[in-house]
């Protein structure tokens, strides 16, 4: 969601009425020491199955060495932190003020404070267990005057960040730029209808992917919240749609340029903050890539608050981009039922976990993609132990997920059923059908022999309750 990223814009306009009940150890003088522990007393995350009831702090179902189905959870769920909510979050809304101050973070624009943010995420990183992490560029490092200057302060960051990844093990499972906070993208970037901003779009995607690269990302995901229009009335949907297309084979042709070999990724989402975004669904962004040539350079990163968003069911355009061989990675994040926008709220849901990783084992995995919690606490959890138990939440559930998963894979009924349910495709004109080999006149002759095909049941109900069946963890 978007509040946190304007963070750095909302922040100038609103720092006056921020509370004064700030707790930042710089603003009272004292200094932070690269030794220091960001969240003391917040041991790293054991897995104890067995733990107290009121014991909030271990995991008791993920246990990423626990092999299942021939491969460690670990190497299954892939989970991933990402920076923007999680340590650049205020909890600021459309409606109120920041309500989250982490104690580190004395709310300017520095570099200095930008690192204390950046060691205090692999720290939360390190004690969470978790294997990857995600940012903007904006996230990590302040804007300058001009971009070289921004692009100096991205260097110093991306030093700091290289040299926790190997530190610490972690990760990076992929980068982005942020192209649509400041207010020079308000019509767009590469969509804008001026050509100076499609070129400022470049020139900051261009630095993206040395970053990208610099520090071994696996990916590299293009969201266009501005990529779309407020009113049909003041838009050249063609052009806009040809510049987009136009902008994506550049990025392509300087990835193999540089030789960046992480996977390039679209993140679909119909709508927030702009009216209508091009990139409105996995289906439509599969038909933005084959039309201009892309859909072999390109996956998509899928975000199920996105597609229930779009009107469609929370595993929708999972299964439609897994169906594809277009799933890269998942922003995995729910939205809530009753309200109609991205609340980016962690995934508690088993039901919902089941059904993700369900088609994440029919495709054999998700790398070099990965479960990102694209997710953000509630503005009223303000507490440090807040961010541990969400994560740890949404970590649990989706290892019960994937148990529950693979319980029904083993069990086999339900995949035997929808087998059967297409057998009639399997041979004769079914077959004719599929190869491409039949015509109209031969489906006219088979009707003319066969008479008028009898309805079958669906069985909804059945199949509902074959998928209750195995939700057995
Ligand atoms: C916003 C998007 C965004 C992307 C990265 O709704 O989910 O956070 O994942 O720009
Ligand atoms: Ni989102
Ligand atoms: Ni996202």
């Amino acid at each position: 969601m978007l509040a946190a990223l304007f963070k750095g814009w909302i922040y100038c306009t609103m720092s006056s009425f921020a509370p004064s009940t700030k707790r930042s150890r710089t603003e009272n003088g004292m200094e932070w020491k690269d030794s220091d522990e960001f969240f003391p007393g917040i041991p790293v995350i054991p897995y104890s199955p067995d733990a107290s009831p009121d014991n909030v702090l271990c995991f008791r179902h993920y246990n990423p060495t626990q092999v299942v189905m021939g491969r460690s959870m670990a190497d299954w769920l892939r989970f991933s932190a990402c920076f923007w909510h999680s340590f650049r979050g205020t909890g600021a809304d459309p409606f109120g003020f920041p309500t989250i101050n982490r104690p580190w973070d004395d709310g300017t624009d520095t570099i200095e404070n930008a690192k204390r943010r950046l060691r205090a995420g692999f720290e939360f990183f390190t004690k969470m267990g978790l294997k990857y992490w995600t940012f903007h560029d904006r996230d990590i490092a302040p804007m300058g005057d001009t971009l070289e200057q921004t692009n100096k302060n991205l260097d110093e960051m991306t030093d700091l960040a290289l040299e926790l990844q190997n530190k610490t093990g972690v990760k990076l499972l992929w980068a982005t730029c942020n192209l649509f906070a400041h207010p020079m993208y308000s019509n767009g970037a590469s969509t804008s209808p001026d050509a100076h901003v499609f070129a400022m779009a470049g020139a900051q995607v261009k630095k993206g992917l040395e970053v990208a690269k610099k520090l071994g990302a696996e990916g590299f995901v293009f969201w266009g919240g501005r990529e779309g229009y407020q009113t049909l009335l003041n838009t050249d949907v063609r052009r806009e749609l040809d510049h987009m297309g136009a902008f994506f084979k550049m990025v392509v042709a300087y990835k193999k340029k540089i030789g960046f070999t992480g996977q390039l990724l679209i993140e679909p989402k119909p709508k927030e903050p702009t009216k209508h975004q091009y990139d409105y669904d996995a289906q439509t962004v599969i038909s933005f890539l084959k039309t201009y040539g892309l859909d072999t350079d390109f996956k998509l990163n899928i975000e199920p608050n996105h597609t229930t968003l779009a009107g469609h069911g929370h595993e929708h355009d999972v299964v439609v981009a897994s169906k594809f061989g277009m799933l890269g990675s998942i922003d995995s994040n729910t939205g809530s039922p009753d309200l109609g926008w991205d609340t980016d709220q962690f995934p508690m849901e088993i039901k919902n976990t089941t059904l993700i990783m369900k088609a994440i084992i029919e495709q054999g995995g998700l790398a070099p993609g990965g479960l990102n919690f694209d997710c953000k606490v509630r503005r009223e959890s303000i507490d440090l132990q807040d961010l541990f138990i969400a994560h740890i939440g949404a970590m649990d559930s989706f290892a019960r997920g994937l148990m529950c998963a693979v319980e029904l894979f083993n069990q086999g009924v339900m995949e035997k059923c929808v087998k059967d349910r297409y057998s009639s495709y399997d041979s004769g004109i079914g077959s004719s059908i599929e190869n491409g080999k039949a015509s109209l006149e031969q489906l006219e002759e088979y009707i003319k022999a066969n008479g008028f095909p009898t309805p079958t049941s669906g069985q909804q109900e059945m199949y509902e309750v074959l998928f209750n069946n195995a939700l057995k963890y």
